[in-house]
């Protein structure tokens, strides 16, 4: 069969971007949460490279609630990163996730913290993340699972971490995420 040309054919994939995704629960099993977070958003487009320790948090705003484990993927991906907030908000669908009140509880929250140095102001997607450069609960393991971390327009993690203070986030070396089986493929997870 020969190519017709100036046909379309199916969209060629972009370049792969780092992609860093930042994971909270505070309802219900909370590690189990999370990690059937990373089981639902890892593959099929999606490669994860590292997944930090898990931090047990305070809640920063909303109600009076649970503290929260978090933790922050690192992964690298040809996807637009609208198809992966689908991804996101699937994952956050197949554990029950209610919403109710603004920043009320939830059996998991998935948010796109960056993808490459794409900047996006829809309030559906904006890139980076509005508030993570402010967030404890998102750069203290981000710091940890990248130590050169850095967040386009805003510099270093390490010293956005340092500014913001850690008071609140403590590190549980006893509760560990694993990447799910098959799915750790090479991820640029470099800040250069
Ligand atoms: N949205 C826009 N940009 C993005 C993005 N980069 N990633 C939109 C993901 N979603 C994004 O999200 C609300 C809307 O944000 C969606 O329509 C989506 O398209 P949501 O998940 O329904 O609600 P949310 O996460 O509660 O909203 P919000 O305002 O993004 O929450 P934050 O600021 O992320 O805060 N305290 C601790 N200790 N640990 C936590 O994990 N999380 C929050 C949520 C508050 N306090 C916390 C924690
Ligand atoms: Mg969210």
């Amino acid at each position: 069969m020969s190519e017709v040309p100036g046909a379309t054919g199916p969209a060629s994939p972009g370049p792969d971007r780092r992609v860093v995704i930042a994971l909270g629960s505070n309802l219900g099993d909370r590690l189990a949460n999370l990690q059937q977070g990373l089981a639902s958003l890892c593959g099929g487009g999606l490669a994860c490279g590292a997944v930090s320790a898990v931090f047990q948090t305070a809640p920063v705003g909303g109600p009076a609630q649970d503290d929260f484990l978090n933790a922050v993927l690192l992964a690298s991906s040809p996807l637009p990163a609208r198809e992966i907030l689908r991804r996101c908000q699937r994952a956050e669908d197949a554990l029950g996730r209610v919403r109710t009140v603004r920043w009320g509880p939830r059996t998991l929250d998935v948010d796109i913290i960056t993808c490459g140095k794409e900047v996006a102001n829809d309030p559906d997607l904006t890139l980076p993340h509005p508030r993570a450069h402010a967030r404890a609960f998102v750069l203290a393991p981000w710091l940890d699972a990248d130590p050169t971390a850095c967040l386009p327009g805003y510099g270093s993690v390490r010293d956005l971490l340092a500014a913001v203070g850690d008071e609140g986030v403590r590190r549980m070396p006893q509760l560990r995420l694993v990447l799910p089986r098959g799915r750790a493929e090479e991820a640029d997870i470099s800040c250069r």
